[in-house]
C-alpha cells in the first residue's frame, strides 16, 4: 500500500482517527515516507494531507489507544512531537507545550537534553519541533522579542513535519498570512547569506538563510538529513545530470 493510501486510511469517514487505522498508520516507515516522498504526478483535486494533523498524529506501532479522551489527546500530542525529529533523539526527549506566558508545560519528562513540541495547527508558526538547549533558548528569545538571541553556541532545531510561518524576514511578525514550509532542520547561528553565497528566499529544496541580516538569522536546511543512501565499501558512485540555466551552476 502506498504512503498516500496510508494517509487516506488514517482518518475514518467521520474524520476521526480510529484504533485500527491508527495502529495501521502507526508504522514509522509509513510516516517517514509520507513526510519525504515527492509525488511524481500532479496531485488529484484536494489537499494531499502529507503534512496534515491526521498524517502526523500517529501512535507508535503496537501502542494501545488510551481509554479516556484526555489520555488520547496527550498520547497524540506526544506522538506528534516525537515525529518532528530523528527517532534516536525524540525517543528520549522531553515533550512540552509552550504556555501563554512563555513557560514550558511538561507533557512527558525525558532523559536527554532535547525538548520536543507537538505544535498547534490552529496557530500559524506553532509547529511540531524538536530543539536542543541552544535552539530552545533562541526560540524563547524570539517569543520574548529580545533584540537579539542569547544562545552562545550554535543550536539545532528539527521540524521534520513541516511548518507554517508568518515571515521569512521579520522574526517578530505575528500577523502576516501563513507561508507553507516543508520538512526541514535548522542550524541556529547567525549566517549571512551574502558572505556565505547562500539564498535568503523561501525554497522547497536546498537551503537558505532565514531572517537574513537580522540578529536572528539562521541556516534553514530543507528536507531530512537521512535522505539518500549510505556508503558502504564496494558501492559505486552513480551520477545524475539535468539541464538548467547558467545561473543554476
Ligand atoms: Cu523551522
Amino acid at each position: 500500500m502506498s504512503s498516500k493510501d496510508t494517509r487516506d486510511e488514517a482518518v475514518s469517514e467521520d474524520g476521526k482517527l480510529n484504533r485500527r487505522n491508527m495502529l495501521f498508520a502507526g508504522s514509522t516507515l509509513a510516516a517517514a515516507s509520507a513526510l519525504t516522498s515527492t509525488p511524481s504526478s500532479p496531485e488529484p483535486a484536494g489537499a494531499s494531507g502529507a503534512y496534515s494533523n491526521s498524517a502526523i498524529t500517529l501512535q507508535p506501532p503496537g501502542n494501545e489507544v488510551p481509554a479516556s479522551k484526555q489520555e488520547r489527546v496527550l498520547a497524540a500530542k506526544i506522538a506528534r512531537a516525537m515525529l518532528s525529529g530523528p527517532r534516536d533523539i525524540t525517543k528520549d526527549a522531553t515533550v512540552a507545550e509552550m504556555g501563554a506566558d512563555g513557560s514550558l508545560i511538561i507533557l512527558h519528562q525525558g532523559t536527554n537534553d532535547w525538548v520536543c513540541f507537538p505544535g498547534d495547527e490552529n496557530e500559524i508558526g506553532n509547529v511540531p519541533m524538536c530543539a536542543d538547549p541552544m535552539g530552545l533558548q533562541w526560540m524563547m528569545d524570539i517569543r520574548a522579542k529580545k533584540p537579539k538571541p542569547t544562545n552562545t553556541a550554535p543550536g539545532l532545531i528539527y521540524m521534520l513535519c513541516g511548518a507554517t510561518q508568518h515571515s521569512n524576514t521579520d522574526p517578530f511578525d505575528r500577523t502576516s498570512p501563513a507561508i507553507p514550509i516543508g520538512p526541514h532542520w535548522m542550524i541556529i547561528w547567525p549566517y549571512d547569506a551574502k558572505r556565505c553565497g547562500l539564498p535568503n528566499t523561501v525554497r522547497d529544496a536546498g537551503a537558505w538563510v532565514m531572517f537574513d541580516g537580522t540578529p536572528y538569522a539562521y541556516l534553514h536546511i530543507c528536507g531530512t538529513p537521512w535522505v539518500g543512501n549510505e556508503y558502504e565499501a564496494g558501492r559505486v558512485p552513480i551520477w545524475t545530470m539535468r539541464y538548467g540555466g547558467q545561473s543554476q551552476t
